[in-house]
């Protein structure tokens, strides 16, 4: 998958199992990107990439929203040094609505702006919990 700097997700990718070959790609009538790749775990379960929620562009946004209700799990990856930015919070209730489960994954944690000293852990699930688990 295309990464970068800047918010490069623009589209929605769907991961799906290809039994020969080394990828294959091709778009259906929602736009969607079909990525077929070799992995054994994508015969059990298809998995989808969207668009960031940190994002500007409205159209990013909507196609993200409206993936969340299809979706039977939520992978929620969050940026060590930053996690739970506003807009974060503000897509976490939505998925919250929908009653989805969510499994937050942490990257950058090798980034020199993270302190592994920091209550992170701690503080990310303390963070979740106030979400998904309000008093
Ligand atoms: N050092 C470090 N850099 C990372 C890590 N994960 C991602 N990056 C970098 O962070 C930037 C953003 O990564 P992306 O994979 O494009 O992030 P994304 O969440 O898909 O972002 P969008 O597609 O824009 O929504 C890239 O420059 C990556 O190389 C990590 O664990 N460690
Ligand atoms: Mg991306």
């Amino acid at each position: 998958m295309a990464e970068g700097i800047l918010p490069t997700t623009n589209e929605i990718s769907v991961l799906k199992f290809l039994e020969d070959g080394d990828q294959e790609v091709t778009q259906n009538s929602d736009g969607f990107f079909i990525r077929r790749l070799p992995a054994q775990l994508l015969r059990e379960m298809n998995v989808v990439d969207t668009p960031g929620t940190n994002v500007i562009l409205d159209r990013q946004q909507r196609l993200t929203e409206e993936y969340v209700p299809r979706a039977d799990l939520v992978l929620f990856v969050m940026s060590a040094d930053r996690p739970f930015t506003e807009s974060e919070v503000t897509f976490l209730k939505y998925i919250r609505q929908w009653g989805k489960k969510v499994i937050f994954l942490v990257n950058k944690v090798s980034w020199p702006s993270y302190d592994p000293q920091d209550c992170l852990a701690t503080c990310m699930t303390h963070t979740a919990h106030s979400i998904f688990l309000p008093p």
